[in-house]
């Protein structure tokens, strides 16, 4: 399942359903961890982290310009080494991402209200 196909009133069920989230981060975290240590590596998270910083761009949860990529990246990371170890562990990344889609989902509410309220102006002109 893809981030993207979810929208901002699926995402709170998907996440209170402890049962599917557990086990499409068990699949996610899975098919990260290439070299099967338990451990994302901050290599082995590089295509998360690329698709998460798409996923914000499009839904403008970041302001920073296209320059700060690196910066970015780090920023993304540290959010989910919470103990700053250098690894990522199922844990961090069930709790980063849980917070994240979190974000995303307040996200996508807002964007529909503000369609709605452009209809509106439309509408009244
Ligand atoms: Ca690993
Ligand atoms: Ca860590």
């Amino acid at each position: 399942m893809s981030i993207k196909l979810l929208d901002g009133s699926t995402i709170p069920s998907f996440l209170e359903d402890e049962e599917a989230f557990e086990s499409w981060i068990a699949n996610r975290f899975a098919s990260l961890d290439v070299n099967k240590d338990g451990n994302l590596s901050y290599e082995e998270m590089m295509p998360e982290i690329e698709s998460l910083r798409v996923l914000m761009k499009d839904l403008e949860l970041d302001a920073r310009e296209e320059h700060d990529k690196t910066n970015d990246y780090s920023l993304i990371l540290k959010k989910f080494d919470r103990n700053s170890n250098g690894k990522v562990n199922k844990e961090d990344f069930k709790a980063e991402t849980k917070r994240i889609m979190l974000l995303v989902a307040v996200r996508l509410l807002m964007k529909a209200v503000e369609n709605e309220f452009a209809k509106l102006i439309v509408f009244s002109n």
